[in-house]
């Protein structure tokens, strides 16, 4: 004991300890991580597929195994982020010229009685879909409000990294090669999705309140739509093995529809796309890493 006390270095750590400064520095989340297994399958969807769009070219893709996380990352994981670094979000700094995200509201202008997307000020990771600042008792909903930016600096900090579009797909699929993994319908009852625009009446829901894909992952239809790595392009004509998407572009990827988005936006193969810093009500994200 008299050794122990007598080095500086463990001094520094036992008082790091007493101040609660090492208890900050080991408060990362815990993800909990399904195990996908590397294989082919078909990307994009048949041209019959209700609701497809021209850049669902169907073409064969191999794949690596991976780890994604089962949910969307919460509120209350990034609340830790947040809370270990300091970091600010595009909304918070105002990132692209202006301040806060978009949010939705009912029949704000006159004589509408839809769901608009109306810019808020203050909105950020901290607020819901309708710009109201959550309640603590929500920390376990899907963070909404960040950026493509937002979601890899904390990706990063993780050491993890952001989805492939592929991985996103093949991962969301699971084996399947329906519109959804749940076959050729996607119910209300089956994932935090609307009814059809502009009767979009759903908030999000806590993280994983909906039965998973057949490998485990919760939320790939629906909740929060989700930041993928890759920059937004025509596919690649033939086989791909690991397609990490183009080299730059001006828009990133996001899939999976939203509990704002109604089915045929939430389908396995519907691509969605903008701006690396745009914020709003509807898009998250979830984590992948490298297996070993
Ligand atoms: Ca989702």
């Amino acid at each position: 004991m008299k050794i122990f006390l007598n080095k500086p270095a463990y001094w520094i750590i036992v008082l790091a300890f007493l101040s609660g400064i090492a208890p900050v520095i080991a408060q990362k989340p815990v993800i909990d991580w399904a195990f996908i297994p590397a294989g082919t399958f078909t990307m994009g969807s048949p041209r019959n597929e209700v609701g497809r769009t021209k850049d669902e070219i169907q073409h064969q893709v191999t794949l690596s195994a991976f780890k994604m996380s089962k949910q969307e990352v919460t509120v209350k994981q990034f609340k830790a982020f947040v809370d270990a670094t300091g970091y600010k979000t595009d909304a918070e700094k105002g990132t692209g010229g202006r301040k806060g995200s978009s949010v939705w509201k009912y029949g704000e202008e006159m004589f509408t009685k839809k769901w608009l997307l109306v810019g808020q000020d203050d909105a950020n990771w901290r607020y819901d879909i309708s710009g109201i600042i959550r309640p603590e008792s929500e920390y376990n909903h899907p963070v909404i409000h960040v950026s493509w930016n937002d979601a890899k600096a904390f990706a990063d900090w993780m050491g993890c990294r952001l989805p492939t579009e592929a991985e996103w797909e093949y991962a969301c699929r699971a084996g399947s090669s329906t519109p959804y993994h749940t076959g050729n319908k996607l119910t209300l009852a089956q994932a935090v999705i609307s009814k059809k625009y502009p009767t979009n009446e759903r908030e999000t829901e806590p993280a994983g309140s909906y039965p998973p894909n057949n490998w485990g992952l919760y939320d790939m239809h629906g909740n929060a739509m989700e930041w993928c790595s890759d920059w937004y392009g025509d596919y690649p004509v033939g086989a791909q093995t690991n397609p990490k998407g183009p080299a730059n572009g001006q828009f990133r990827v996001f899939r999976g529809g939203s509990c704002l988005d109604w089915d045929e936006h939430s389908r396995s193969a519907y691509r969605c796309r903008n701006v690396p810093d745009l914020r709003n009500a509807e898009i998250g994200f979830r984590l992948v890493q490298d297996t070993k």
